[in-house]
């Protein structure tokens, strides 16, 4: 592949860096110019705080959060932007989901169905909501390839199942999931279903309304925008089950002495000032992915990971995690060393300027379920290139013989 100069130019991080090969876009992916000049004219020409003033630039600033929640609206497929609640990201999502469907729709011995292959931000607020509730928290199991299991779908999720919450692409092992079953089998039990879009939004189309999902999650640092900026999506009549979750400013219509009232959803659940300026960042991100298409996005991503996954696997020592069926996978190859603790992995590859995330994944559960405690990870996106795989394996093939091993 020859290097795409015109989509490396767009990203002054990569651009400038070539002593850098980042590999961790699965972690936080770089910023295009577009979202880097739109949070600094926001700063430049149009910050105020929003909700609150009747001038002009409060309403302006005001004008702008709101377009984003219509941008990602329209992005995901939601019926209106007043499903769109902005949060910090796709742990705040959760733990706003858990808190606030939690705590008037679970009750003792309720069941809550996640999977084993879900970010710590997809347990531990289901984990804390059973122990308040004494509710019962259960797991769908993956087979050898990293794919949650059908035929234990029906058995799990019973009519004592009320929320289902699931990731579409696991972060550690990049297997994308087809959730069709999960969901239909939850609505005819009656329960909820929450999707856990963080990894697969990146990479893919993904509609509310083809997943048929009750709520989404997902975080706009991983799909070019800024930190500390999420979306939870819900169906309207979900949302509308939700008690406030966090409580102050910005969230109120009238408030009493001894008890007040809340204002409509979305901003019911956007208690105080928020992330205005990642916001608008954030459209800008959404306008840069519809303008260069997903079509675009998976073919240089596919390209790549096709490459990696075979010159990858071709090193000896190096064991690839997960499916071999690529069409299952996102650009995310998770690997480890025989003999070799990942972060000793990574730590050779970083002295070389390769960019590579070692550890649990923030997904401890299932390493234990593969049988490891951590691995190395390396993802792909639009401004990598086939030499930034080359350099990987390189620095890979070192890394036993700097350790003393014979190869
Ligand atoms: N995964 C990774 O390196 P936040 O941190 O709130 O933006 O996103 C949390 C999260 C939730 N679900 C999935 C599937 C994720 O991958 C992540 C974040 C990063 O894999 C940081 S641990």
């Amino acid at each position: 592949m020859e290097k795409d100069t015109n989509i490396i130019d767009r990203f002054p991080l990569i651009k400038n860096n070539n002593d850098i090969v980042y590999l961790d876009s699965a972690a936080s992916s770089q910023k295009p110019q577009v979202v880097i000049d739109a949070i600094a004219e926001y700063a430049k020409k149009s910050h105020a705080n929003i909700h609150r003033g009747a001038y002009k630039l409060s309403l302006e600033a005001t004008d702008m959060y709101d377009e984003t929640r219509e941008k990602v609206a329209k992005f995901i497929g939601a019926d209106s932007s007043d499903e769109i609640i902005f949060t910090k990201g796709t742990t705040d999502s959760f733990n706003l989901l858990s808190f606030a469907y939690g705590e008037n729709n679970i009750s003792e011995g309720d069941e809550i169905v996640i999977s084993i292959l879900e970010h710590h931000s997809n347990i531990l607020p289901w984990q804390t909501l059973c122990a308040r509730k004494g509710a019962v928290l259960k797991y769908l199991d993956i087979d050898d390839e990293g794919i949650i299991i059908k035929s234990q779908i029906d058995e799990l999720i019973t009519e004592r199942t009320k929320i289902v919450s699931v990731t579409l692409t696991s972060n550690a092992l990049g297997t994308r999931q087809e959730l069709r079953k999960v969901i239909d089998r939850a609505h005819k039990v009656g329960a909820v279903v929450a999707v856990d879009a963080a990894q697969a939004i990146p990479h893919e189309r993904v509609s509310v309304k083809d997943l048929d999902c009750d709520f989404l999650a997902f975080s706009a640092h991983k799909i070019f925008g800024p930190t500390g900026v999420g979306v939870l999506y819900g169906k309207m009549e979900a949302l509308e089950k939700m008690i406030p979750y966090q409580t102050g400013g910005d969230m109120i219509e009238y408030v009493e002495l001894f008890e007040s009232t809340y204002a409509p959803i979305p901003t019911r659940f956007e208690a105080g000032t928020p992330n205005i300026e990642g916001v608008v960042g954030f459209g800008a991100a959404i306008d840069f992915v519809e303008e260069i298409g997903y079509d675009f996005i998976q073919k240089i991503e596919g390209d790549l990971t096709r490459y990696a996954y075979k010159k990858i696997s071709d090193i000896e020592h190096v064991n690839i995690l997960g499916t071999d069926d690529l069409d299952k996978r996102a650009s995310v190859i998770s690997f480890t060393v025989d003999d070799v603790h990942p972060h000793d992995v990574t730590t050779i590859l970083d002295s070389d300027g390769i960019c590579v995330r070692a550890g649990h994944h923030c997904a401890q559960p299932l390493m234990k379920r593969l049988g490891v405690p951590s691995t190395t990870r390396a993802s792909f996106s639009i401004y990598n290139t086939y030499e930034d795989i080359d350099r990987l394996c390189e620095s890979l093939k070192k890394v036993r013989k700097w350790l003393g091993y014979g190869s």
